[in-house]
């Protein structure tokens, strides 16, 4: 977005998003969305912005201190912004603003006022409504505006998060971008590996491969190797890695606010010890499993249970847990199988690395069906930390982390694998390791 009004959707898109969102509002309802403040790092310095992605997503508003505002007027919605207001001041250290005059002319909105004036137009706004749609905890100031309306207030994200879900043509377009992106990033990085490699050498390979391509990290890069790989969500990414060990890394990247999640696993000399394809194997059949349960209609946690039976199966015939499936697996699938593979097998995929909508977040209700347009990613792993004490592991598979992921489309045709460019098999990545080494 660096061009004013240089949008990654189209006008239309984005009013299709509003049209289907603030149509669900009762017509005296008052509807304000307001982005995420900017954050202290250290004293006078901030975190880079990211604006809200719910602002994103109606709007492509990517600027700080701005408010979607929607009202009905005459039996019609109409989309306002508040927005930062021109200021030459400002502008020289903090960057160009574009501005009331330019929000109007260039974004998918009706009407545009400085963000100043918000109180006083808010307020007129209430006193014609008789609910409020928001989202709390965002904005500060706007909060507290809401709470002394004494109005009903609903959470916008009950409509907003059902939308989201659904990934249309052009969002799926962009989304197939950033995973090409990471894929390409996890393939520069695995030819790039030699024994004794820092974990940070590894980060800077693929993330310079990110900004190289104008893109940036959706998250924390996990790059992690031997036992470090063990800890699901290190990102100290600050030891060398041995000779003999693993690495496994869990890095995306973001274009226009989309998401980008990718986990490979990798030996560093180039070679799997029989212990480590054994677990690698396995990991990599409860993924296939995993992938192939990804079919409409079927429930969010089918996938889930599918890489679980693969997995607790595999756990019993390697003799790393003694029963049978049924023990092996537990009753609501919290069974010993859980001690090695503790997180869920996938995340819905968007605005957001875990987006909205899926089994973290959807707990309200009935389960969710899969259904054409959604994007998951389906992520088994299992873990042999050496560093644990509370469980018995067998010495051959400790300091064993492996974990295997891909962006995953659902369709009617079936599951496509957006990251399908990154190799998985273990000849493949072997052949790869080191590649670019002198
Ligand atoms: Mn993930």
């Amino acid at each position: 977005m660096g061009v004013i009004g240089d949008l990654p959707f189209s006008m239309e898109e984005y009013r299709l998003r509003q049209d289907r969102f603030l149509s669900q509002n009762k017509e005296d309802t008052l509807v304000l969305i307001p982005t995420n403040s900017v954050q202290t790092r250290s004293n006078d310095t901030s975190y880079p912005f990211r604006a809200n992605s719910y602002m994103l997503y109606l709007c492509g508003w990517s600027e700080p201190e701005a408010i979607f505002m929607g009202f009905q007027d005459s039996g019609s919605w109409k989309s306002c912004l508040f927005v930062r207001p021109r200021d030459t001041r400002a502008e020289i250290w903090e960057g160009r603003r574009v501005g009331i005059e330019g929000a109007l002319e260039y974004w998918p909105i009706d009407e545009a006022y400085s963000i100043d004036d918000m109180d006083k137009i808010i307020q007129n706004k209430i006193s014609n409504s008789n609910s409020i749609s928001t989202i709390e905890g965002f904005n500060k100031e706007l909060d507290i505006l809401i709470k002394k309306s004494n109005l009903e207030i609903f959470d916008a994200r009950d409509i907003l998060d059902d939308l989201r879900v659904i990934k249309s043509e052009e969002e799926i377009k962009i989304m197939h971008d950033a995973a090409i992106l990471a894929s390409n990033a996890h393939i520069e990085a695995i030819k790039k590996t030699y024994p004794e490699i820092g974990e940070w050498e590894i980060q800077s390979v693929i993330e310079s491969h990110f900004s190289a391509n104008q893109s940036c990290p959706s998250y924390s890069s996990i790059v992690g190797g031997g036992d470090n790989a063990t800890i699901l969500h290190y990102n100290s990414n600050n030891m060398k890695i041995s000779d003999g060990d693993l690495v496994l890394v869990d890095a995306g990247c973001e274009i226009s606010g989309y998401a980008s999640d990718i986990t490979r696993t990798w030996p560093v000399n180039g070679k799997f010890s029989d212990a480590q394809k054994e677990i690698y194997n396995l990991v990599l059949d409860a993924e296939k499993a995993a992938i192939e349960a990804c079919v409409v209609g079927s429930t969010w946690s089918s996938m889930h249970h599918a890489s679980s039976k693969v997995l607790a199966k595999g756990l019993i015939d390697l003799g790393i847990l003694e029963c049978n499936l049924a023990e092996a697996l537990g009753e609501n699938f919290d069974g010993p199988y859980r001690n090695f593979f503790m997180h869920g097998t996938g995340h819905m995929l968007g605005l957001d690395v875990h987006d909205v909508g899926g089994g973290r977040q959807g707990d309200k209700g009935p389960e969710r069906l899969l259904s054409p347009g959604m994007v998951l990613t389906i992520e088994p792993g299992l873990y042999f930390a050496g560093w644990r004490s509370d469980i018995e592991i067998p010495e051959k598979y400790s300091g064993i982390g492996i974990r295997i992921e891909d962006d995953v489309l659902v369709t009617d045709e079936g599951p496509v694998i957006l990251t399908s460019s990154c190799p998985k098999e273990i000849s493949e990545i072997e052949s790869l390791v080191g590649e670019m080494i002198e």
